[in-house]
């Protein structure tokens, strides 16, 4: 699964409203760029390098899956609508915004667009005292110092004067409320590339199915009947162990826990493809398992129909996935809904992500975050 690209923004304004300017970039970034993660305070600090009113400045830690160039033309993009007038001389200019890349992951980027590091953050106060705040175990990949020691030693000496405390937005979803929270769906709904990205960007741990190393997947979509039942038990053997290895390691208390599914989902399955005494057998051993497991104080179930689940199936390429044929996707589907409305005290989200694509469309990941603060809210955990 690849992981989301940590960047830094710096974020300056000295003309207009300046800290009006500065909010509806923050919310803009947020919104289409990526998941503002963490905020510093807003500073006020005479202009740098030349004479003009004083500036407001922050910093913020963003998390994306786009690329550096990407991000630069996402951020012109924001600076131009926020009305900044593009700079023709070589010489500083006021500007109602300005937002500069300060840091790309580990990354050096020297192209004539872009440069990161941002080639002047280490002659800047109104650069390291903001990122100061963000608190990060970021170094500097050419200088090879971290942000205290930059700060140590720059050559400014202008001084940065505190203004007031910026809102963090993913603060408002207090997730780590919930101790454990399962994300579940169908083969192909994205329950895992989700309850990833949830965990990196609320410093959750992940437990994730450890699907690939099932002997018997392979064998089963070729041979249903043979497979069904070593597989069923295998699927078991393993969640049982990884939740009862994973979760007694975890102060459940302090970390808090995403995972990809849900132990039940074996007995879901296990209902599709195994035949009736087989599956009262199976069944038999299940609910011995499932009443030593803990359960999730929050499950969200991602429905995805079954024409984009195909698309998604053929798109990650597992070669034993590609013919899994669109009723067994609707069977699977039943059996989840049955399964959800049997429940009485389990903490049910289900959340429509139909035509939505959380990893592209910043936009369609915020929507699921909202859909999880409006249960939070109205939740009873
Ligand atoms: N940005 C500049 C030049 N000078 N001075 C302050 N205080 N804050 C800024 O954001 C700033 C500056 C060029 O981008
Ligand atoms: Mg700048
Ligand atoms: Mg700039």
């Amino acid at each position: 699964m690849k992981s989301q690209h940590q960047v830094i923004l710096s974020i300056g304004s000295n003309q207009g409203n300046r800290k009006e300017n500065i909010l509806q970039c923050l919310h803009l970034i947020h919104q289409e760029v990526g998941t503002i993660i963490k905020t510093s305070k807003l500073y006020e600090s005479p202009a740098w390098g030349f004479e003009s009113e004083s500036f407001y400045n922050c910093a913020v830690l963003i998390h994306t899956y786009q690329a550096a160039h990407k991000v630069l033309n996402q951020v012109l993009k924001i600076e131009k609508r926020l009305g900044r007038i593009p700079n023709l001389s070589s010489e500083y200019q006021s500007r109602v915004i300005d937002i500069d890349i300060v840091a790309f992951d580990d990354d050096v980027i020297a192209t004539e667009k872009l440069q990161v590091p941002h080639p002047l953050m280490q002659n800047r106060n109104f650069v390291l005292v903001p990122v100061l705040d963000l608190n990060l175990d970021w170094k500097h990949p050419v200088l090879h110092k971290n942000v205290p020691e930059l700060l140590a030693c720059t050559p400014d000496t202008s001084v940065c004067v505190y203004v007031q405390d910026l809102d963090e937005p993913l603060r408002n979803i207090p997730l780590e409320r919930y101790n454990y929270v399962a994300f579940e769906g169908n083969i192909g709904a994205g329950k895992t590339t989700l309850a990833s990205k949830i965990a990196e960007d609320f410093n959750a741990k992940t437990v994730l199915e450890r699907f690939a190393d099932n002997p018997f997947l392979p064998k089963f979509y070729k041979d249903q009947n043979r497979y069904a039942f070593p597989l069923e038990m295998s699927f078991l053997a393993d969640r049982y162990q990884q939740l009862s290895d994973d979760l007694a390691q975890f102060d459940l208390f302090k970390d808090f826990l995403v995972a990809d599914y849900h132990i039940f989902k074996s007995l879901i399955f296990a209902k599709i493809t195994l035949a009736e005494d087989e599956y009262r057998l199976y069944r038999n051993l299940f609910d011995i398992i499932y009443k030593e497991m803990p359960k999730p104080d929050l499950y969200v179930y991602l429905y995805q129909n079954s024409e984009r689940l195909l698309q998604n199936i053929k798109k990650r390429g597992r070669s034993y996935e590609q013919k899994i044929p669109a009723d067994y996707l609707d069977k699977i589907n039943s059996g989840y809904l049955d399964y959800i409305k049997s429940q009485t005290d389990l903490n049910v989200l289900i959340i429509d992500v139909s035509d939505r694509d959380f990893v592209k469309n910043q936009e369609d990941y915020l929507f699921i975050l909202s859909e999880i603060q409006m249960k939070i809210n109205t939740g009873t955990v």
